[in-house]
């Protein structure tokens, strides 16, 4: 596979890389509050990096199902010192955001990559990225964080996701973004019923046949806690079995809140693997 063009960072993909994730909201589903303030987000970050973070996702808007919208200002706010406090930190970084004015804020900051949960729908977020080095996350969810868990129904879920992130590829690559800079997610938990995200994560094989980097999210996901009946400080062995399982079809970035954790379990599984 080629490398990712990611910023200031050519990341090689010849192992699977780890995402963490930073969540600078009040209100995320596994951490809500934890590192809402910039100064314990920050030193966060630099612990998930001492562990062996690859990346880390910095978001200041959570996305959990029927979350309230933040203003473009509000969540610039959240994100942007902790941005700038990591510029020197060595590793990528990432920003979880679906809005085009927080996009143009962030890379103006100098983030390595923008994860749009929307997938870049709209013409505005296209625009906001086109220019430059920085990499995208191109996520399926249907509908919006609001509405996404009512009653989610697809023809046939697998071939609409895969569609839905080719279409994204080419609209991106017509307003002049090099495939090498993007990275495909199928938004497991994102408007999706339990056997669609089993179905999904049985088919990135497929998905990680289009040729670019496939991302994957499970950590702590209620897909978890439906399959194990647990709560959500209780999801560790069960985000781990679905991430290895996500590794072993092929997903080349894994979002995790549980870094080393989830690095000791790759590593195992790559030496096995050979
Ligand atoms: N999942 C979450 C948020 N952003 N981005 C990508 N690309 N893929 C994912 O699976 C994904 C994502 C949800 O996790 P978290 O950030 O912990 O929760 P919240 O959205 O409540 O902040």
């Amino acid at each position: 596979m080629t490398p990712l063009a990611c910023g200031r960072f050519e990341l090689a993909l010849d192992r699977p890389l780890v995402m963490g994730v930073v969540n600078v909201t009040p209100d995320s589903f596994s951490d809500g509050g934890l590192y809402a303030h910039a100064d314990a987000a920050i030193a966060h970050a630099r612990r998930l990096i001492g562990e062996g973070a690859d990346l880390v996702d910095i978001g200041g808007e959570s996305t959990r199902p029927g979350a309230a919208p933040v203003s473009p200002a509000d969540e610039i706010a959240r994100v942007a010192p902790v941005l700038e406090a990591l510029r020197d930190a060595g590793r990528p970084l990432s920003v979880d955001t679906r809005r085009p004015e927080v996009m143009r804020a962030a890379l103006a900051l100098g983030a390595d990559m923008i994860n749009d949960v929307e997938g870049f729908r709209s013409r505005a977020a296209i625009d906001a990225v086109a220019g430059g080095r920085a990499a995208l996350c191109v996520m399926h969810m249907l509908g919006d964080p609001s509405t996404m868990q009512h009653a989610p129904v697809y023809r046939d879920v697998v071939s609409q996701v895969h569609g839905f992130l080719q279409d994204r590829l080419q609209r991106l690559g017509e307003a002049g973004v090099s495939p090498a800079r993007v990275v495909l997610d199928p938004g497991i938990g994102f408007g999706k019923t339990q056997e669609d995200n089993l179905r999904l994560l049985r088919a990135l094989p497929a998905l990680c046949a289009a040729g670019r980097p496939v991302l994957v999210g499970v950590s702590r996901k209620s897909l978890i806690g439906h399959l194990t009946g647990r709560p959500l400080d209780e999801r560790l062995a069960g985000s781990l079995a679905a991430m290895l399982a996500a590794a072993a079809r092929g997903a080349r970035i894994l979002r995790v809140h549980d870094v080393a954790a989830s690095r000791d379990a790759l590593a195992v599984w790559q030496a096995i693997e050979g």
